[in-house]
């Protein structure tokens, strides 16, 4: 199978936002994103604290954390920016936008969370058409103080996921070539979707969730598949891992099987 190019490489005409990116990655060797899907604040803090060494980024599902008022919340947001320039890692706040562009754009600056001034990435489904790629970059490029970047759902992990019908993901990938200063990258299975139809998949970023080592899927319909396999096989840039690590016994110790995996994978594929 063909290699691909170092991160190193690709950030050297990569936007702010993926030269940030890769460069953090090549430093401090982990292409592992954790996704710290537990409610209580205080504890998501402490894991990230002792796991911010081992990762590129932190995923947030903001909207399922307990907080006990809107204080709660900007003190949480701020002591998660303080660990991101702690640690070296992005921020990514898995918010699935999915409307029309008007109404993502209040959701992505408004409301409690304000996802724009502490987010530095987030993604959308490209259900609702480029409208909410203009939408959620008008935002982006005109009122964040620092680089963000969109990331579009191409794939999904689910079983049943209606990716695979049709022209969706052709359809996906128009719209982050037409907007390329918004779209950063994709929620992927690989980076296939972009290598069957042209040769600039060096230009975005894939992620990929969907990663453990000990399980095959959950009651609801998750499938998994190993840092080797996503990272190694598919070509994907970023594994993305929730379960497999948060709810192990040593999270730490687990996150660093992750990372090592991941790194060995991509530096097997890799090209100078
Ligand atoms: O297709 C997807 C897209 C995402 S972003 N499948 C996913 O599982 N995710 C997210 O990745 C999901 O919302 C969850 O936060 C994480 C996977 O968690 P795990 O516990 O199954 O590793």
């Amino acid at each position: 199978s063909a290699q691909t190019r170092s991160y190193a490489s690709r950030a050297e005409k990569a936007n702010p936002i993926l030269k940030k990116l890769f460069g953090l990655m090549e430093e401090k060797k982990t292409n592992l994103c954790v996704s710290v899907d537990y409610t209580d604040p205080s504890k998501i803090l402490d894991i990230i604290d002792k796991v911010g060494p081992k990762v590129c980024m932190v995923k947030t599902h903001i909207d399922i954390i307990s907080f006990s008022s809107v204080d709660a919340i900007r003190s949480f947001t701020a002591s998660l920016t303080a660990l991101s320039q702690k640690h070296n890692f992005l921020i990514f706040e898995d918010r699935k936008f999915a409307d029309i562009g008007s109404t993502v754009q209040h959701q992505y600056r408004g409301g409690v969370y304000n996802i724009v001034e502490w987010a530095h990435i987030t993604n959308a489904h490209s259900f609702p058409g480029p409208g909410i790629v203009t939408g959620l970059g008008e935002v982006m490029l005109k009122e964040a103080k620092e680089p963000r970047g969109l990331l579009l759902l191409a794939e999904m992990s689910s079983a049943g996921n209606l990716s695979t019908e049709g022209a969706y993901r052709a359809k996906t990938l128009q719209m982050a070539r037409d907007h390329k200063d918004i779209v950063c990258g994709f929620i992927a299975m690989g980076n296939q979707i972009v290598t069957e139809s042209g040769d600039d998949s060096d230009d975005f970023i894939f992620m990929t969730p969907g990663v453990n080592l000990a399980d095959k899927g959950d009651a609801h319909g998750q499938q998994y598949q190993s840092p080797e396999f996503v990272i190694g096989e598919k070509k994907s840039d970023i594994i993305i891992v929730g379960r497999g690590i948060i709810k192990a016994e040593d999270p730490v110790a687990v996150a660093e099987k992750y990372r090592a995996a991941g790194w060995e994978a991509y530096e097997k594929r890799t090209v100078a």
